[in-house]
């Protein structure tokens, strides 16, 4: 069976999972999961994920859920093109840089997050904005720093290629603009994103791009 990702257009994580698909020339079917209604807290949708998050993936043999599971499975499943370099070092760094953005900047400007920040503070309509932008802002700058020894040729962050790095950074700099993060101050970041974006199969997964973007 084709592979069925439930997932919502504006999806940081959605996005990572989309990219790689795209990525891997996988054929898939999309069925949009709507964030901003709350479907993802319905019964439906939270038999198939228990923890009422996108994305989840149907493949034959279940439901995967978190990101990070799910393109370590594709990785093993669909090996070429790789989005880890073959070196272990860089995997390592790779993967350190992915997790930086995965465990750390994401999680805590989730959309559940987000609502819980503007509920305890609610005579301020921009508090969550302000939490985003913030936490974005520290993540960053050691991103940017990471970002430095191991770029190669294109403007790629680890090795000559895209890889999950990439995969990770596009959708964290898509919620960082989203939430007025001065980008100016990461140079590297930026150039990374736009090595990415040049890549046909990433700028596909872009939101803007997606059936249920609105
Ligand atoms: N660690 C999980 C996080 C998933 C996650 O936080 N998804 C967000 C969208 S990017 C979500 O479903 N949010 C719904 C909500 O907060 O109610 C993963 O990587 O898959």
């Amino acid at each position: 069976m084709k592979p069925v990702l439930y997932g919502y257009f504006r999806s940081g994580t959605t996005y990572r999972v989309r990219a790689a698909l795209n990525y891997k020339g996988v054929d898939y079917d999309y069925e949009p999961v709507d964030l901003a209604g709350g479907a993802q807290s319905g019964e439906a949708y939270k038999r198939l994920n228990p923890q009422g998050l996108v994305p989840a993936l149907k493949v034959d043999g279940g439901v995967l859920t978190q990101s990070p599971a799910i393109l370590e499975w594709m990785e093993e499943t669909w090996p070429e093109p790789a989005l880890l370099p073959h070196e272990p070092i860089l995997r390592a760094r790779t993967r350190a840089f992915c997790a930086a953005i995965g465990c750390d900047i994401h999680p805590i400007q989730n959309l559940r997050i987000l609502k819980a920040v503007k509920a305890m503070k609610d005579s301020d309509p921009d508090a969550g904005t302000e939490w985003a932008r913030h936490w974005i802002t520290v993540g960053f700058e050691a991103l940017e720093q990471m970002a430095e020894p191991d770029a190669g040729a294109g403007g790629f962050l680890f090795g000559t290629g895209p890889s999950l790095a990439e995969v990770y950074l596009m959708p964290q700099m898509f919620n960082a603009e989203r939430f007025g993060v001065d980008l100016e101050r990461f140079p590297k970041l930026v150039a990374a994103n736009a090595a990415a974006q040049s890549v046909p199969e990433f700028a596909a997964a872009h939101p803007s791009r997606q059936p249920d973007a609105r």
